[in-house]
């Protein structure tokens, strides 16, 4: 069986097909269905824009979609970019450009944690903020008009300087102080065991099953 994933983020489809690919579950993304026009992210909260984004597609191809609605929220920025994460440095912002942004917000601010505070690199990176990864997926049927929705999250730290290559998005600066290791220093299994996005997908497994 396949499902849809309502999403052009590359990212998100490598994590969603090898999750669900133990499942014996193939994935396609909006890549596949080109014809589908953009989908205004009009929410003001993450668990909105997944559902707007998982109706839209649901209802133009007649068949189950599941969407992801992520982001990183940054306590020393009062949350931000949150819903914004993807175009946080502007609208047509690349991973890089978003991570650039991101250092230069709190390096203006001067933030800093007390390297007390966690189990630092020891690579003398500083560190930045507390921040807490964040995903709402939504999964509609069209053919019910009914919603299962899940979250998860997870915290960590944002590092003046990137850990690792794997992942995308902000991982790269984003530390887990419980493990050690940046998030784009885990391979796709550890990712998925710990992330907002295994979080949650955990979570919906779990009240599709229950
Ligand atoms: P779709 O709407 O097409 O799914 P998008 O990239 O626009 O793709 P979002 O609106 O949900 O998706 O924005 C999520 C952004 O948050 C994403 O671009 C990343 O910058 C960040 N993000 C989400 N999950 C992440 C993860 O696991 N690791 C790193 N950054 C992540």
């Amino acid at each position: 069986a396949v499902i849809v994933v309502a999403t052009k983020n590359a990212g998100k489809v490598k994590e969603f097909a090898h999750a669900l690919e133990k499942l014996g579950k193939g994935v396609q993304s909006l890549h596949d269905y080109p014809a589908i026009p953009d989908i205004p992210e009009t929410g003001v909260t993450f668990a909105e824009n997944a559902r707007i984004k998982a109706k839209a597609t649901g209802d133009a191809l007649g068949v189950p979609a599941l969407a992801d609605d992520s982001g990183l929220r940054v306590e020393a920025l009062g949350g931000e970019p949150g819903v914004y994460s993807a175009r946080y440095a502007g609208e047509g912002a690349t991973d890089a450009d978003n991570n650039a942004k991101l250092l230069a917000e709190l390096k203006a601010l001067g933030s800093a944690l007390p390297e007390a505070a966690a189990a630092a690199p020891q690579d003398g990176s500083k560190l930045l903020s507390r921040a807490q990864f964040v995903c709402a997926l939504a999964l509609y049927d069209p053919r019910t008009g009914e919603f299962v929705e899940a979250e998860g999250t997870v915290d960590g730290i944002i590092t003046d300087r990137p850990h690792g290559d794997g992942g995308f998005g902000y991982d790269p600066l984003f530390w887990l102080p419980g493990l050690g290791r940046g998030m784009a220093e885990l391979s796709k299994e550890e990712k998925g065991a710990i992330s907002h996005r295994g979080e949650a997908l955990k979570a919906l497994l779990a009240k599709l099953n229950g």
